[in-house]
């Protein structure tokens, strides 16, 4: 299975969203919570060049926030992302 993170803060809607949607997909998801950690707050940013929580990643692919996660389930392009490699279709 691919591996997938979430930077979060504690009291944050759109990571609450992320959290259900990813959750109602069944796969499993690392959260990794930037509250208060300049550290972990520096690499979210430095590897999203975003400021705003959730960032969530699949594997080393940035998705970007909940709006993007949502679109990109709207789209159909979310499930193919969470099944292992070598079970997604020849032509990927
Ligand atoms: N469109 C973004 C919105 C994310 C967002 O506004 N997150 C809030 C927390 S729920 C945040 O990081 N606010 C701090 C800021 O805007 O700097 C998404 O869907 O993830």
């Amino acid at each position: 299975m691919p591996h997938i993170t979430m930077y979060t803060t504690m009291i944050c809607p759109y990571c609450s969203r992320a959290r259900h949607l990813l959750q109602r997909k069944g796969v499993d998801f690392e959260e990794i919570s930037v509250e208060g950690d300049r550290e972990q707050m520096a690499i979210m940013r430095r590897r999203s060049r975003r400021q705003t929580v959730p960032q969530i990643f699949i594997d080393d692919r940035h998705i970007g926030g909940y709006d993007d996660l949502a679109m990109l389930d709207a789209r159909g392009e979310l499930d193919p992302l969470l099944v292992p490699v070598d079970a997604r279709g020849a032509d990927e």
